[in-house]
């Protein structure tokens, strides 16, 4: 018998590797998958054409009754809860929606799998934010939460309630602490999605600028497809438990763009500073890059860097793929 897996958010960019990956190692998967207007299938469509054993269920993360009856009925052995609003500059605009997406749905996913005769295994997308400013770098498991903003918040919230249940109720839950992982299916509004993107676009011969909010930000950036295999692998475990999930190399946003520029043959210059930086073709003299101070947040994370020796040490992960190396990975497969 395949064991049988329920992903919510299946549609976005973790969720459509790690539906591969399940199918991969022959699961039965199940994906929740929400209304909208405009179909918004193009990360999974590969997999639906190839006839696998892939079912979509359709229920937004506010539905309840809904999301009830899909766990009644599919009785999942794992499950991966990856949905909500993710993106955290945002969060400052929607703080309601991003809260009840994050928090309170997680709440209610949590409350459903107790109820259940046989609860799944757990997985629950927590992220590096709930940091925040963190008094120490490299961060592990056991550094306390102090998140900056609405997003880190919720996140924060969900994952001590993971705990809870976890430790009050003896479900199998796992809480990955996830630091930045990018691909080719990243969203067009994240930082290093939206660099690689203008960089093909003008390698292309577009005569577009790139406009950036914090060059100096640092993140610890990894790659999609790894991370998912992490995200596996932490329900495969005879012991639930928390893990940093993360590269532990920290790129700033511009080396981030002076690499992938590099990638295209293009070296920058850059000149003035603040919110008056900007760069241009060191050959052509045209610029390329400037700031724009629309892409600042009121308050940005700083330090963040996870140390994973657990997730190494516990399931044997390690990426591979991190930092500067992520742009080239994320050019190679846009061209
Ligand atoms: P994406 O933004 O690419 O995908 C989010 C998914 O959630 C989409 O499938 C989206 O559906 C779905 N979703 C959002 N709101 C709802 C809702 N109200 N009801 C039902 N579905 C909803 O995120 P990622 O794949 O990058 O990240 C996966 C998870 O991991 C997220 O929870 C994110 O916060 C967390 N995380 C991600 C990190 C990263 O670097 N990628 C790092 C740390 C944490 P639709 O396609 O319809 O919009
Ligand atoms: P992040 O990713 O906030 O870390 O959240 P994002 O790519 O949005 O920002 C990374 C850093 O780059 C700076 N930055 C810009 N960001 C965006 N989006 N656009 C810009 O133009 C820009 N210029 C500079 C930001 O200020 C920030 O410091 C991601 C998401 O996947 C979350 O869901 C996840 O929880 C965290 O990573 C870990």
């Amino acid at each position: 018998m395949s064991k049988r897996a329920l992903i919510s958010g299946i549609t976005g960019q973790d969720g459509s590797y790690l539906a591969e990956l399940l199918l991969e190692k022959g699961y039965e998967v199940h994906g929740l998958v929400r209304r909208s207007s405009q179909f918004n299938r193009a990360r999974i469509e590969h997999l639906r054409s190839e006839g696998k054993k892939l079912e979509l269920h359709y229920a937004d993360l506010g539905d309840q009754t809904t999301l009830r009856r899909i766990f009644n009925k599919i009785e999942p052995d794992e499950f991966y809860h990856l949905a909500g609003q993710s993106h955290v500059g945002l969060s400052f605009e929607i703080p309601e929606s991003t809260v009840a997406e994050t928090a309170i749905a997680t709440l209610g996913l949590l409350e459903i799998c107790r109820d259940l005769k046989n609860p799944p295994r757990f997985f629950h997308a927590a992220s590096s934010e709930v940091f925040g400013v963190p008094a120490d770098s490299p961060q592990t498991e056991e550094t306390p939460f102090r998140p900056v903003n609405p997003y880190g918040c919720a996140k924060a919230f969900a994952a001590n309630l993971c705990k809870v249940y976890r430790q009050a109720h003896g479900m199998f839950i796992v809480n990955g602490i996830l630091y930045n992982h990018e691909s080719p299916r990243r969203g067009e509004n994240f930082v290093t999605k939206k660099i690689v993107s203008t960089v093909a676009r003008i390698s292309r011969g577009s005569d577009e600028i790139l406009e950036l909010g914090n060059l100096d930000s640092e993140r610890d950036w990894g790659y999609a497809p790894e991370f998912v295999d992490a995200i596996w692998r932490t329900l495969q475990h005879n012991k639930a438990d928390d893990y940093i999930i993360a590269t532990g190399t920290s790129t700033t946003v511009r080396n981030f763009a002076i690499s992938a520029f590099s990638r295209a043959g293009i070296t920058l210059e850059f000149s003035g500073s603040g919110e008056n930086e900007k760069a241009v073709d060191s050959k052509s003299k045209r610029v390329l890059l400037r700031v724009n101070p629309k892409f600042f947040r009121p308050v940005d994370s700083h330090l963040l860097m996870g140390d994973a020796s657990r997730i190494r040490q516990t399931l044997g992960w390690k990426p591979s793929v991190t930092g500067i190396l992520v742009a080239k990975e994320m050019l190679n497969e846009l061209e």
